[in-house]
């Protein structure tokens, strides 16, 4: 036990390359030893445009191995251990029988109405059963004391695990990063697709007594018909909003206090790639133009946990394999994944900041 964890952090300050078969950051250490594990949801059934998202945990993996692990606020974010955890090898076969499924909805989209309710109620089922799997087993993990984070797979990937918290915490809030609202009723039939993951959470889970999103630009008459319904549970930041108010010389800070000062003291971090601008991720399924910059991001993560709030856990979603062979938008996300790391750690009194220069 105490080999492995000393390995782990020779390795990361001895400032080598990571070995190919090395752990998530290009650390390697034992399940026993990490204080966060990162859970991989493969699973893209509902995807609505673009696909490759099931791909997410593995191009992450992939990507991380290239970071140095200094970060400029936290410090060494590694060093309480961190571990990304094999998938569930059944994830992928439900993964690509949904998808047969969907795929076959959309290209007869005149058969038969009976034919059709009836493959939209398998997709259904297994939707239902990729959130019981994720509950179960996240549950598990913090029952072993483990913080965790939810690593996509597309946004309906991390139902059980807010299912989970629901079930330990009185109230939380979600600081949601997104293009889109996802609050959809259900979405093309799907109740559990990507589309309708935050419609769920606010349906099913009266503990999420706040709602805030940012980076939102795409949203439909519907989805804010159920922000009016839901006022005191949701609040919008739009993109547009910000940047306007940013042009018009207000401060970013300023802007970043007034979202976290909407949530409670437990937060909950909800971040799907496409929150950001396209070029931090350009083979995202459903891209919008627009966007929050990288900075602001990690601005707004590091503040929050520099506040007085304690990060419960997160995911991070709809992150795909770059066309290219550049792995760029593994890069990005591996980046926002060691960033929450470090802000749920630090919030949570593990880790400590960063020395200056
Ligand atoms: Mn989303």
């Amino acid at each position: 036990m105490e080999n492995n964890s000393k390995n782990m952090i020779d390795l990361a300050e001895s400032g080598a390359a990571a070995a190919e078969d090395s752990g998530i950051f290009g650390t390697s250490i034992a399940f026993a030893e990490a204080s966060l594990v990162l859970y991989p949801v493969a699973w893209e059934a509902t995807t609505s445009y673009g696909g490759g998202t099931s791909e997410g945990p593995e191009v992450i993996l992939t990507a991380s191995r290239q970071l140095d692990l200094e970060d400029p606020c936290f410090d060494r974010p590694y060093r309480p251990g961190l571990f990304l955890s094999q998938g569930r090898e059944t994830l992928f076969g439900m993964n690509q029988a949904a998808s047969l499924l969907v795929e076959d909805l959309r290209v007869s989209p005149n058969a038969e109405e009976k034919a059709r309710d009836e493959k939209i109620a398998r997709v259904n089922a297994l939707s239902a059963g990729v959130n019981t799997i994720v509950y179960e087993d996240t549950a598990k993990l913090a029952q072993q004391h483990k913080f965790i984070g939810v690593i996509g797979g597309d946004h309906s990937s991390p139902y059980g695990f807010i299912k989970h918290l629901s079930e330990v915490h009185d109230q939380f809030g979600i600081l949601h990063f997104d293009a889109h609202l996802d609050l959809r009723d259900s979405f093309e039939g799907f109740k559990h697709s990507h589309a309708s993951i935050m419609h769920n959470v606010i349906n099913d889970f009266p503990q999420v007594v706040k709602l805030v999103s940012v980076g939102i630009r795409d949203y439909s008459f519907h989805e804010k018909e159920f922000c009016h319904a839901h006022q005191k549970r949701i609040r919008v930041f739009t993109d547009r909003d910000t940047f306007r108010r940013k042009q018009q010389g207000v401060l970013y800070s300023q802007i970043c206090k007034e979202i976290l000062s909407e949530l409670p003291g437990k937060v909950y971090i909800s971040f799907d790639i496409d929150g950001l601008d396209q070029r931090f991720c350009p083979s995202t399924g459903t891209p919008v133009p627009g966007g929050v910059e990288f900075n602001e991001a990690c601005y707004l993560i590091e503040e929050l946990a520099l506040s007085a709030k304690k990060i419960i856990g997160f995911d991070l979603c709809e992150v795909a394999r770059s066309a290219d062979s550049s792995e760029w938008d593994g890069n990005v996300a591996a980046r926002i994944l060691y960033k929450i790391c470090g802000a749920l750690l630090f919030s949570q009194g593990k880790i400590g900041l960063a020395s200056a220069f």
